[in-house]
């Protein structure tokens, strides 16, 4: 928003409720389109192809995907109302940045109306290795939709080499990608982490948690690929055998409602609800449980208050395009204490590397991670914390903003990707 207001640009898109499309409107100078999409199209295109198709296939396949043809469909006709709209109020050479995996076909849909407009894409999640992107019946559409960008940005450049795999054995074209990491406000964040009511309601809960001496902190979205459940039972075992004490340690585990009508969401909502309830009922003391859960999306400020409270940050992902949850975590640390455990398999990895690094589909090595974070010495803690922080500030969202559209315009123009040598 801070830079369609900057840019006075418009923005086309969903309000994420059903059948919900008011008129077009103004809000804090920015002029916003919203696209109708009804409960059906909710089912199929949202739920369906989004994320029961894409999303676990584009996430290593971490649950069967769901390959359904009316699913298809939708998503094709949901996608052509976006570029219908967006052909219809973009300014002429406008510039036109599309947002992820829902809208994959809308750039070539779009070109095909307008041949003056510059199209950027941006990928939010993971792009998958050619053979499992090859499972998807779509497949050839798909690569072809996203190759009439002027642009393809990734969070890693493996990404993007995934990406240029599937086009040249596809199209046999060659697009434009590059891999531009995502982050976060810096100084947004940083402001809210210095208030002091923030400190107020971080020492609160600390207090409420029974003043342990060390808070381990996980925030996710319900969603499998964070692994919380492989993060609960590297926990529970850890309880288990005696190496961490409820006396000294306790957890808490914020996650976020998400996609509740798909159904490897309810599942994993069962599996880590019942970790939950027997890491309580064997581990928790009368007030004091073992691990505080909640299902629930807590207010910004009261999460960074958590932030600052948690000594040990657990971002253990069995797979995520960056995880912004790493880079807030640092970023609110300005007592300059803190240990981030973080997964291999996120974005944020490949510059965070003064984390400590983690295979969470290792039990063991998750084990040992956690037990190092908490063992940590306060002088290595701060040292590692300080450069997190560096990297962080050095790399913030406007910054990776300017550096995609700076891209954009440079690049050849009007998706004319180049054909394979
Ligand atoms: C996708 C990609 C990529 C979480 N719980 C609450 C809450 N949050 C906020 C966090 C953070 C955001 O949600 C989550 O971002 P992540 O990056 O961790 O993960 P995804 O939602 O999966 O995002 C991911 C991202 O897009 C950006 O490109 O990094 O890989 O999967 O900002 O703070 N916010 C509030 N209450 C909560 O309870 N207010």
């Amino acid at each position: 928003m801070p830079l369609l207001r900057s840019s006075g640009g418009t923005w086309v898109g969903w309000t994420g409720d059903a059948d919900d499309a008011p008129e077009p409107f103004e809000l804090d100078g920015v002029t916003l389109h919203p696209i109708g999409i009804s409960a059906d199209e909710v089912e199929d295109y949202y739920e369906g192809f989004s994320n029961d198709t894409l999303w676990p296939l584009y996430h290593d396949a971490l649950r069967d995907s769901t390959y359904n043809f009316r699913h298809w469909e939708t998503y094709r006709d949901v996608n052509q109302r976006f570029a219908d709209t967006l052909a219809a109020v973009a300014p002429p050479d406008a510039v036109v940045w599309i947002h992820d995996y829902h809208l994959q076909l809308v750039a070539q849909m779009l070109r095909e109306q307008r041949s003056d407009v510059q199209i950027g894409f941006f990928f939010h999640i993971p792009f998958p290795p050619y053979e499992l992107f090859m499972r998807l019946p779509w497949r050839t559409e798909i690569a072809a939709g996203l190759a009439a960008c002027d642009l393809v940005g990734f969070q890693r450049s493996i990404n993007a080499a995934n990406f240029v795999a599937a086009c040249e054995e596809l199209l046999d074209v060659v697009p434009h990608v590059g891999s531009y990491p995502i982050s976060i406000d810096v100084d947004e964040i940083e402001a809210v982490a210095a208030g002091r009511a923030t400190r107020q309601l971080s020492n609160r809960y600390r207090t409420r948690l029974g003043e342990p001496e060390v808070v381990l902190l996980g925030v996710d979205r319900l969603d499998y690929t964070k692994g919380i459940s492989q993060r609960l039972r590297a926990y529970q075992s850890l309880l288990d055998d005696g190496t961490l004490e409820t006396e000294r340690c306790v957890m808490v585990q914020v996650a976020t409602p998400t996609r509740e009508g798909v159904e490897h969401y309810q599942n994993e909502r069962a599996e880590i609800e019942q970790l939950v309830g027997e890491i309580n009922g064997v581990h928790g003391r009368l007030g004091y449980p073992a691990l505080h859960y909640l299902y629930q999306s807590l207010p910004f400020d009261d999460l960074i208050a958590l932030y600052r409270t948690g000594d040990v940050m657990l971002v253990t992902p069995l797979r995520d395009g960056m995880n912004l949850v790493a880079k807030e975590y640092v970023t609110t640390r300005l007592d300059g204490d803190g240990v981030l455990v973080l997964s291999e398999f996120a974005g944020a990895a490949d510059e965070l590397t003064d984390a400590v690094l983690v295979n969470p589909h290792d039990e063991k090595a998750l084990r040992e991670a956690i037990v190092t974070a908490v063992e940590m010495h306060r002088h290595e803690r701060r040292a590692r914390l300080a450069r997190l922080r560096e990297v962080v500030r050095g790399s913030d969202v406007q910054g990776w903003a300017e550096r995609f559209l700076t891209d954009l315009d440079a690049s050849p123009g009007h998706g004319a990707p180049a054909p394979k040598p």
